[in-house]
């Protein structure tokens, strides 16, 4: 009687392990699968001059997207940056993602064919282009 009991017990723990360790994985599983892929990084020293010598401060720094796309940076740098359309200076009122912290993203969609040149309000030196065909 005692050794059935034990059993039963013993079973229902080994259940009980079973049913947590589903769970968890059950949860971990859609926090592993990122929302956006990025298209475009902004790497880490984009903030030092000379990125813009062989064209990496945004990367890649030219892209093409299709009428009603979407693209995504992501800011692998240290510091902030900022994706805005228009030139230095010269803000053109299409996008601007304000300042993007280390390790986030931001995303725009292109309604509208046509090229849009962006820069980084913080580093002048700093620029992309989205070509929406
Ligand atoms: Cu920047």
């Amino acid at each position: 009687m005692k050794k059935k009991l034990v059993a039963v017990c013993v079973s229902a723990v080994l259940a009980l392990v079973a049913f947590l360790g589903s769970t968890q994985a059950g949860i971990m599983e859609p926090a592993a699968i990122p929302v956006e892929k990025p298209n475009v990084v902004i790497p880490m020293s984009a903030s030092r001059p000379g990125c813009e010598e062989a064209n990496w401060c945004y990367s890649p720094s030219e892209i093409t997207a299709s009428v009603g796309g979407t693209i995504t940076w992501i800011n692998e740098d240290s510091g902030f940056h900022t994706v805005t359309s228009g030139y230095y200076d010269n803000f053109d009122g299409t996008f601007d993602s304000g300042h993007i912290d280390p390790g986030k993203t931001f995303s725009h969609t292109f309604e509208e064919l046509g090229d849009f040149h962006y820069y980084c309000n913080l580093h002048p030196w700093m620029e992309g282009t989205v070509i929406v065909k």
